[in-house]
């Protein structure tokens, strides 16, 4: 059984962003045993996720210009992982396949390293760009109550980073997931409070909550919803999308500057939001329908993301994890002077 495909929420928290420098390792490693106990791990899972997270902050501190780890708790209603992301602005990774079946073979770049994360993760994935960056995805289940990890990757993942200098975020997104006749039925929200810092990070939050209670209704209700709920707030930007992987159709309403699109092959086509302000000032609302076809990726990003990147500039990252997908735009097209937000949601498992 797929555990997110029955109405069932998938959210991360206690999201902590680590920039390269001096310290990466020691703070990184401090990190991961704090989230792997947090979530419940024994002694020993801590010690390998510490050791996997401390392995790709060396590889950082060793071979790349510039790059960040995220450590965070995903979680689904019975279960959490501890998720890795590692992201770096180059130089690449020449050989993946040599990095991640021998250490030894990769001397001297960023792949050193790899296959001693990959053995140690339940979900290990990986995409190069040479000269441009890598975006590296390691998750590790909390083994609780039947023992069982999940089989199935998420549909959807999400993926948000503070502006430079905060450590709260005024971006936020959620989703769900149901089991639709022939096929997973998937709602997502990507909500961008206005401005940043703790003020922004309420309303951020609070459209979390909004979504959580009304992720059931259509698109077009659950804007209405969160409307209600950010009133008092600064207010956000906000696109719900519902992608009906049966059906081969994603509906889109957004209001505000949210940039959301339907990927295929190395064809973009956006998803139109309207001018307004959650909270403050609703246009009449409208629902926009497009094509989803098997291949299709639907991606909602906050604009703390440049929306100038292309398809055709992530050659095989479209055929990837949803996690690796958003970890990778963000990591290329994410702006340091805002938040960023990015929710990716792909029409055919992963
Ligand atoms: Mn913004």
């Amino acid at each position: 059984m797929n555990p997110v495909a029955d109405g069932r929420g998938i959210e991360a928290e206690d999201v902590v962003w680590i920039r390269l420098g001096a310290a990466l390792d020691a703070v990184a490693r401090r990190e991961a045993a704090r989230l792997a106990r947090r979530v419940g791990m024994p002694a020993d899972r801590v010690a390998q996720v510490e050791l996997a997270v401390t392995e790709a902050a060396t590889n950082l501190q060793k071979h790349a210009k510039d790059g960040s780890l995220a450590l965070r708790v995903v979680t689904l209603p019975d279960r959490a992982a501890v998720e890795l992301i590692s992201l770096d602005n180059g130089p690449g990774i020449p050989d993946l396949s040599a990095a991640l079946a021998d250490g030894t073979s990769s001397r001297g770049t960023l792949g050193v390293g790899l296959g001693s994360i990959a053995r140690c993760a339940d979900t290990f994935d990986v995409h190069s760009l040479p000269h441009a960056g890598t975006a590296l995805l390691a998750r590790f289940w909390s083994v609780q109550g039947d023992g069982a990890v999940p089989a199935a990757e998420p549909w959807v993942a999400g993926l948000t980073r503070p502006i430079s200098g905060e450590s709260v975020c005024g971006d936020s997104w959620a989703a769900r997931t149901d089991e639709g006749p022939g096929g997973p039925v998937v709602t997502a929200m990507m909500c961008d409070g206005l401005g940043h810092g703790p003020l922004a990070a309420l309303a951020a939050e609070r459209a979390r909550a909004a979504f959580r209670n009304n992720s059931h209704r259509s698109p077009e209700m659950i804007v209405r919803a969160l409307h209600d709920q950010l009133k008092g707030t600064r207010g956000a930007a906000v696109a719900v999308a519902r992608a009906d992987l049966s059906r081969g159709v994603v509906e889109h309403c957004g209001v505000g500057n949210i940039s959301a699109c339907a990927v295929h092959g190395d064809k973009r086509s956006t998803l139109l939001s309207l001018p307004g302000i959650v909270g403050h000032q609703m246009p009449n609302l409208r629902t926009y329908q497009a094509p989803l076809e098997r291949d299709g990726v639907v991606i909602l990003h906050s604009d703390g993301l440049s929306d100038r990147w292309t398809p055709a500039s992530f050659p095989g990252l479209f055929g990837r994890r949803p996690a690796l997908i958003a970890a990778q735009i963000l990591g290329q097209a994410g702006v340091r002077r805002d938040d960023a937000g990015i929710v990716v949601v792909k029409a055919t498992a992963p």
